[in-house]
């Protein structure tokens, strides 16, 4: 796992080298260059192992899902959104190169993510257009955006826990499962289950991250403890309580093993990747 991780940083480092000097590049890599988990790359390349592909000739595309993923942190963090100071350990992009740079570096590193799938030297033309469909079409108003909206629209009003389950799928879920989708794409496989899969990872990850801003730490988080409260957002827990919410994941995670247990080859890349999120307390 920490050969991957290495592998996905080093990678992100060459991306980062090609742009022109400039406050927004700055920017952008100081962003992308956080303390990133990288949980949506490694179950990408989780799921390319699995199918017994070379996830190392996919890197950059690896890199496009973590570029999507940190320009929706930054955008997220700004006045105008959650307003909030600290991410991944330290001071929100906005914080140190102000709001008008920071909407660039989001911006940019939107834009740039497609560059880098096109630039892939492995893929068919065909492929590439498919894989380009699936990331933006996640994380786009079909998707990351209107699970977004949802989420913000909802602010200072009591949610139904179908409304809350909707949000976070779209919010969370989406950009997970397309990691695994992206994988099955590229491999020729049946897109579904992996797609399934994700979407009850990305739930589960979400409920994880209700109960954590409840229960950590600002220095395991990275951020202050409480945001969620704060922005009076309803959360997994403030909806169920601790004790059902720990109930839910629980029942997701059970779901997950199954899927592992048909799906995941017996090197277990895949169960790797869970076991990372199951575990993790940031
Ligand atoms: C602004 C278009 C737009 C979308 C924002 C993803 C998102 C939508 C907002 C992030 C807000 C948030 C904290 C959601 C909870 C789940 C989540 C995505 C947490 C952050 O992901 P991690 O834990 O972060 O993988 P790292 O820093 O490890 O990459």
């Amino acid at each position: 796992m920490n050969h991957d991780i290495n592998a996905i940083n080093q990678k992100l480092n060459e991306i980062c080298a090609s742009w022109p000097h400039s406050a927004t590049a700055e920017a952008m890599s100081y962003a992308l260059k956080g303390k990133g988990k990288r949980i949506r790359p490694l179950i990408f390349m989780a799921t390319l192992k699995s199918l017994a592909i070379d996830c190392h000739d996919y890197l950059d595309i690896a890199c496009a899902i973590e570029m999507i993923h940190t320009y929706s942190l930054i955008h997220d963090d700004l006045p105008g959104m959650d307003n909030d100071d600290y991410r991944r350990g330290r001071l929100t992009c906005h914080k140190v190169f102000g709001e008008p740079i920071a909407i660039l570096a989001g911006d940019s590193l939107l834009n740039e993510a497609c560059r880098v799938i096109i630039a892939n030297q492995k893929l068919d033309s065909e492929l590439k257009i498919d894989l380009i469909d699936s990331l933006y079409k996640a994380s786009g108003i079909h998707g990351m955006i209107l699970g977004q909206e949802i989420d913000i629209l909802n602010e200072e009003k009591p949610v139904t826990k179908e409304i809350l389950a909707r949000m976070h799928e779209l919010k969370t879920g989406a950009l997970i499962a397309v990691s695994f989708k992206l994988a099955a794409q590229i491999a020729n496989q049946n897109e579904a289950p992996y797609e399934k899969m994700g979407l009850d990872l990305g739930l589960a990850f979400q409920i994880q991250d209700d109960i954590l801003d409840v229960t950590g730490s600002f220095e395991k988080l990275g951020k202050p403890v409480g945001s969620d409260l704060d922005n009076n957002k309803s959360t997994y827990v403030s909806l169920l309580g601790i004790n059902e919410s720990q109930a839910q994941l629980n029942d997701l995670f059970a779901n997950i093993d199954k899927f592992l247990a048909q799906y995941d080859n017996q090197s277990g890349d895949l169960a790797k990747v869970v076991n990372l999120i199951k575990g993790r307390d940031h």
